[in-house]
């Protein structure tokens, strides 16, 4: 907790002196000082290992220092000293720990030993890691079919240990891998996988050097990829126009000092990165696309040559563009015609643009469709396949994207399924599995009974708490393989386990010797990632090990040498080599400095979709404007990793030692009596009911009328599950429909 006033307004640029006061504290506070500075010099570098952080590309292999401040408390956070043992799950019965906050939980530090539930006293206990394995084969082969069972996985598992895992849970003999990605960027790949056929990002590093223009929508990156900062300070200082759509004002966007240059630091200064900073209502973006779309073809300002030969829909496309009036698309924006016109002037003075999204266009109901439009702004212009431009999804988990490419997919493509069953020797299950909301939906009504997550924190990430709480306490069998304590662990079926595993930053010994694992970054660049620092705790295993040797005593009669792909990495990856395109001389390849990049057909402006061309899609606008006043998003602090709470500040938006926030704008508190300072609770309004969250501390900020935002996974609770983007089921928790009451609780 700081000792500053609960809130307060932040005027210095992001990064700065305070980036490295704050990077300073995390590693004192995980005692970790001297191995995490250590540490650090090795995120991110060729021989180091990849920065459990987000999912941001490494800039230059070759330089010395590649970390940012949030990159610092993940890995300060993974390479604490700080232990939870048999003695502490001895003293801390689960009713106990299930009523402390996600902070002290996190904060306990790494797990250490595979532990199960013991109802009878209502405590975890010791157990070794073949009962452990013995236990989850007898409850999988119990039961009636293996789409009983679920096999959940969160972005940091490597490809190695995915692609293991995929494999164990095919020949099982399920499709249902829910993963993080349903809840994230799942949007994107099915808007771009229709109109692109590829769901993946087609822009490199370099292309931010050549960009003339970078268009960023609801993203934040001054907190979650701040690494990007460096790419946009750079663009901006050769003046590359920087255009941010989002209805806070963040920081991060505004002004940039780079804590890695001795001149920034020590003349104090900065740089600006947003040349103009647009603020539409939540959810307004589909109608910004549309109106960018708009003037682009009213002006006639598009590419011919590009749209003949790559596209197709052009001429019914431009015809409802025409058609839309801009009545509409002013309400539903919420800017200005004069507003919308200008960030389109920048747009067609552009030769070259980027276009860059995050959780700000994903989590909403239309946000294929916000995509897609996003996409056609950019086929207009010919922007992609060529330097300096394309569509740039920043991917959240430092390798959501590498897991994907690996099979973790509840809805794989038969050619993929093939392969694996050639290679393996076994007929993969063809029927489509359970998303995350599907998954939810299958265990709170029986038809699922055994939960299994690689990562993550599926209790307090999904929507809807109160439901995903009774669905995962029906389950016969809860799983989770974590590196630390969450509140996954406490909300549990009739049978429950802990296993722990090693992180990104450790030693990962096999047979053969040390091993390293691989990832892909959002760029679609695969590199190496090895560990240096010793285990957390000698009874820990690793991912693929884990994976192997639950799939040895699952499955007896699989012809997979499962034990002997462990002892040496390489062998996984040479089957990896065999199954998905474009891994073709995987070990080889991927040793090479900085790894090497997957292609991209974009680039080269082949469109592999079902009419072999780019596509442009018209989407409407809402015909009924949405009715609730108030619309919530749900938002990271600068001081967690989603649902992991370092600490209790939000210093760019300049919070300090509270997460019950709610933003408002100065309109609506006058317009609902209420004042800055005063406590609200929080209900959201939905068909099925209304759900509710009590004590949030208002805090009156720069934000459009109707809008307000809170930290997730706090206000997880009122995201009701049907509540999610059209055909990609990603959650809406970015356009949340709610009212505030006064609240009963006091002020902290
Ligand atoms: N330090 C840190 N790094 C992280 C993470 C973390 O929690 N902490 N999480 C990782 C993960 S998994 C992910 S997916 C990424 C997430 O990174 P972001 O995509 O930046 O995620 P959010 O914090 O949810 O922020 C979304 C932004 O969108 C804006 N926004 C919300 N609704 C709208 C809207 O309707 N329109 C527009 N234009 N803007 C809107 C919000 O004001 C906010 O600035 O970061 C990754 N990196
Ligand atoms: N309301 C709301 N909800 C959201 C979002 C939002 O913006 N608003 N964002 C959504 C998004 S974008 C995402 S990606 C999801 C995230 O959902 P998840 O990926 O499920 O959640 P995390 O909080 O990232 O998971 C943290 C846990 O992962 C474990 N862990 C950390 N490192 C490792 C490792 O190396 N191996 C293993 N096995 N475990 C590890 C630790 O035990 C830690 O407690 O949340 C989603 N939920
Ligand atoms: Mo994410």
């Amino acid at each position: 907790m700081s000792d500053k006033k609960p809130i307060d307004s932040y005027d210095k640029p992001a990064g700065g002196w305070d980036a490295l006061k704050s990077s300073w504290h995390a590693l004192r506070e995980q005692r970790v000082v001297l191995k995490g500075a250590g540490t650090l010099l090795r995120a991110n570098q060729p021989r180091g290992f990849d920065c459990p952080g987000c999912a941001w590309p490494d800039r230059n292999p070759h330089s010395t220092f590649e970390f940012c401040e949030n990159g610092v408390k993940a890995v300060a956070n993974e390479a604490t000293s700080k232990r939870v043992t048999r003695e502490f799950f001895a003293e801390h019965g689960v009713e106990w720990l299930a009523r402390q906050d996600d902070h002290f939980l996190e904060a306990q530090g790494r797990l250490t030993e595979p532990m199960v539930y013991d109802a009878a006293s209502g405590h975890y206990q010791p157990i070794g890691w073949d009962a452990a394995f013995a236990t989850i084969a007898a409850a999988l082969n119990a039961l009636a079919s293996p789409d009983e069972a679920i096999f959940y996985t969160s972005g940091r598992t490597s490809n190695e240990a995915a692609f293991l895992y995929q494999l164990f849970v095919r020949e099982y003999g399920t499709n249902n891998l829910p993963d993080c990605s349903n809840m994230c960027h799942e949007a994107s790949g099915v808007a771009l996988t229709e109109q692109l056929g590829s769901g993946k990002g087609s822009v490199t590093l370099e292309d931010f050097e050549l960009a003339e223009a970078i268009f960023i929508f609801g993203q934040n990156p001054g907190t979650n990829h701040p690494r990007m900062l460096g790419e946009l300070r750079d663009a901006s200082r050769r003046g590359c126009r920087i255009v941010a759509f989002n209805p806070l004002r963040e920081r991060g966007l505004e002004r940039f000092a780079n804590p890695q240059s001795p001149t920034e630091m020590l003349g104090g200064g900065s740089t600006r990165i947003a040349s103009e900073y647009y603020q539409p209502r939540i959810g307004g973006d589909l109608a910004v696309a549309t109106a960018l779309a708009k003037v682009v073809v009213e002006r006639d300002a598009v590419d011919r040559e590009f749209i003949a030969a790559y596209t197709i829909g052009f001429d019914a496309f431009a015809a409802a563009l025409r058609a839309t009036p801009w009545a509409d698309l002013e309400r539903e924006s919420g800017l200005s015609r004069a507003q919308l016109e200008e960030a389109a002037r920048i747009y067609i003075d552009s030769n070259a643009t980027i276009l860059c999204w995050g959780m700000g266009i994903t989590q909403h109901a239309r946000s294929v469709a916000t995509i897609q439009m996003l996409a056609a702004l950019l086929l207009l212009r010919g922007n992609i396949g060529k330097p300096g431009a394309g569509p740039c999804p920043v991917r959240g988990h430092s390798n959501v994207q590498g897991d994907r490419t690996m099979g973790i997919y509840e809805q794989p493509a038969p050619a993929f399924l093939d392969r694996l069953g050639q290679v393996f020797n076994f007929r993969p299950p063809r029927e489509h599995g359970y998303d995350t909301i599907g998954a939810i939906e299958a265990m709170h009504d029986g038809r699922a009974k055994v939960f299994f997550a690689m990562g993550g924190n599926f209790a307090a990430a999904t929507p809807d708490s109160a439901h995903v709480h009774e669905a995962l306490r029906r389950c016969a069998l809860t799983v989770h393989v974590s590196t630390k304590l969450n509140r996954s662990h406490l909300v549990h079926g009739r049978q429950a386990l802990i296993l722990p595993c090693l992180g990104r930053t450790e030693i990962d010994l096999q047979a053969d010797g040390p091993q390293a694992v691989t990832v892909e970054d959002s760029m679609s660049m695969v590199h190496l990632s090895s560990g240096m620092n010793p285990p957390a705790s000698e009874h820990l295993l690793s991912e693929p090990a884990i994976v192997a040797r639950l799939a040895a005593s699952t499955l007896p009669r699989s012809r997979t040498s499962w034990l002997w792909l462990i002892e040496d990495y390489d062998r996984i990856r040479e089957r990896i080599a065999q199954v998905i395109p474009g891994f073709e001389d995987f070990n080889q390849r991927v040793r090479v400095p900085g790894g090497f990049h997957l292609h991209h057909p974009g680039r080269e402006r082949v469109f592999p979709t079902d009419s072999g061309k780019a596509g442009f899609f018209f989407h409407p606008l809402a015909e009924v404007p949405s009715t609730a006043a108030l619309q919530l998003m749900t938002v990271r602090s600068h001081d967690q990793y989603n649902t992991t709470v370092y600490g209790f500040d939000d210093r760019y938006r300049g919070v300090h030692g509270l997460r019950r926030v709610c933003f408002i704008s100065t309109h609506d508190l006058q317009r609902l009596g209420l004042r800055d300072g005063e406590m609200v609770d929080i209900t959201s309004l939905w068909r099925d009911g209304e759900r509710k969250v009590t004590g949030f501390r208002l805090v009156e900020y720069d934000i459009p009328p109707g809008c307000l935002a809170s930290y997730f996974p706090e206000t997880n609770a009122l995201v009701p599950l049907e509540h999610h983007a059209e055909r990609a089921r990603t959650p809406a928790s970015k356009s949340i429909p709610v009212r505030l009451s006064r609240s009963a609780v006091a002020a902290q």
